[in-house]
């Protein structure tokens, strides 16, 4: 078997092969690595490849791969019984410790995804404050719920145009983007459409048109205008949840937003999905109110073993912390390094264990400027840095992630590859 095999088959039985797009390295125009297995900071394709890993699932293994406290969580968990569909004392603990350490979180409800957290997020926002429209920044990514699939808006435009077939003009009218960064553009939003705005909801880093820091006051600027609006500040943290300090983007920025919304790491690599806030918000969802929101599987025991466990070795080990922002330093700094010596003008952001090069020599600090970069450039890169033993998002509006079972060794290999990679391509 190889991979090339097991995708013809794939391509088959599930469109492009891939339960996900960006799995199918289309943008790179490659065929995708079948992995096998994984370990701390290296993955296994099934030709025998071993790779170090720079996507941990897109997150969620920021203590590693099959971290032993984790598996051994999930096995106790699963003889225990995989899925009730009745409340357990572990959801308890779960939203008892998030509500606990997370100062803007009063109460917490766990879904079974990103997208299912904003999506619920987002309608628990307009049953609170009995508005409609919600605003977005073009170049964030908030999962695939209707209202998020939006073209980004050029200028102010008062209801948004759908981004995805399947999707009915009226779901995403109520629907409006601004520009990264930009905090005029939110402000000319509101003037166009008043306090009408029922929540601003944005990526605090911006890890989705690759990585994209917010610029010094933009997000402490998001909170006022959302203040003064009467607008809920949703805070996407997805990606940026329990990674860039225990207390996310809100601990990292020192920005608390109304909701925010979880994924990835919360669920150590089960699908765990979890949106949270003001208690005043949050007790408009059913039962308690009248915003509803349901899910066979949500608050799984299984998953929330293995997202506790994963959440508590966080709290518990704040060096993991420090170590992040060592690797990251080494990482990004090197790749900087390597660009300055080799007289490239590309551009490498980053925050934390988490960046990417843009193969562009413009500032990347929205969509627009992420747009100027060489996506063909990216391809060659990504296929010279897999045949060197290390596995990228294989897309240019992606990010790297780093994770706390990186080594020195890992990150000094990778300089070695990129050092190479970028010096022909
Ligand atoms: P999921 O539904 O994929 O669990 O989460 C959606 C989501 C929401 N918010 C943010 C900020 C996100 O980054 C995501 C999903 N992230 C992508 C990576 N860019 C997941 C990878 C994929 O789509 O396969």
């Amino acid at each position: 078997m190889s991979s090339e095999s097991v995708f013809e088959r794939g391509i088959k039985v599930i469109p492009g092969g891939v339960n996900s797009p960006v799995r199918a390295f289309g943008s790179v125009g490659m065929t995708p690595r079948m992995i096998e297995r994984a370990n701390g900071s290296h993955i296994f394709d099934i030709d025998g490849n071993e790779y170090i890993d720079f996507i941990g699932s897109w997150g969620p293994m920021i203590l590693g791969h099959n971290h032993p406290a984790i598996l051994e969580s999930v096995v106790k968990a699963c003889e225990k019984g995989l899925s009730f569909g009745a409340a357990t004392e572990i959801e308890v603990e779960m939203a008892e410790f998030i509500c606990g350490h997370i100062p803007s979180i009063e109460m917490i409800r766990m879904v079974n995804s990103g997208t299912e957290a904003v999506m619920s997020a987002l309608r628990a926002a307009r049953g609170y404050t009995h508005k409609d429209k919600i605003i977005k920044f073009a170049g964030c990514y908030h999962g695939h719920c209707d209202a998020m699939l939006v073209k980004a808006g050029s200028g102010v435009m008062t209801s948004g145009v759908p981004d995805s077939a399947g999707v009915p003009k009226g779901c995403t009218q109520d629907t409006l983007t601004a520009v990264y960064n930009d905090l005029f553009s939110v402000e000319q939003i509101f003037e166009e459409v008043g306090d009408t705005v029922a929540a601003l909801i944005v990526e605090p880093v911006g890890a989705n048109m690759g990585v994209v820091p917010p610029a010094p006051g933009f997000l402490q600027g998001l909170r006022d205008i959302c203040t003064k609006h009467g607008a809920v500040l949703i805070f996407d943290e997805v990606i940026t949840g329990f990674r860039l300090s225990f207390e996310g983007a809100q601990g990292y920025f020192g920005v608390q937003a109304d909701m925010t919304t979880y994924g990835k790491i919360i669920g150590a690599g089960m699908p765990v999905g979890a949106y949270g806030g003001k208690r005043e918000i949050m007790e408009c969802v059913s039962p308690v109110g009248p915003v509803y929101q349901a899910g066979t599987l949500s608050g799984n025991p299984v998953a929330m073993a293995a997202g506790l466990t994963q959440l508590k070795m966080l709290y518990e080990n704040p060096g993991i912390y420090k170590h992040l922002e060592e690797l990251g330093s080494q990482l990004f700094g090197g790749i900087e390094g390597i660009l300055q010596e080799n007289g490239d003008t590309y551009t490498c952001n980053h925050v934390g264990s988490l960046g990417n090069i843009f193969f562009t020599d413009q500032v990347v600090s929205d969509y627009a400027s992420a747009k100027t970069s060489d996506t063909a450039k990216y391809a060659k890169y990504f296929k010279g840095m897999l045949e060197g033993g290390c596995y990228l998002a294989p897309a240019q509006f992606e990010a790297m992630f780093l994770s706390d079972a990186h080594s020195g060794e890992d990150v000094g290999k990778t300089l070695e590859v990129m050092r190479e990679v970028v010096g022909r391509i």
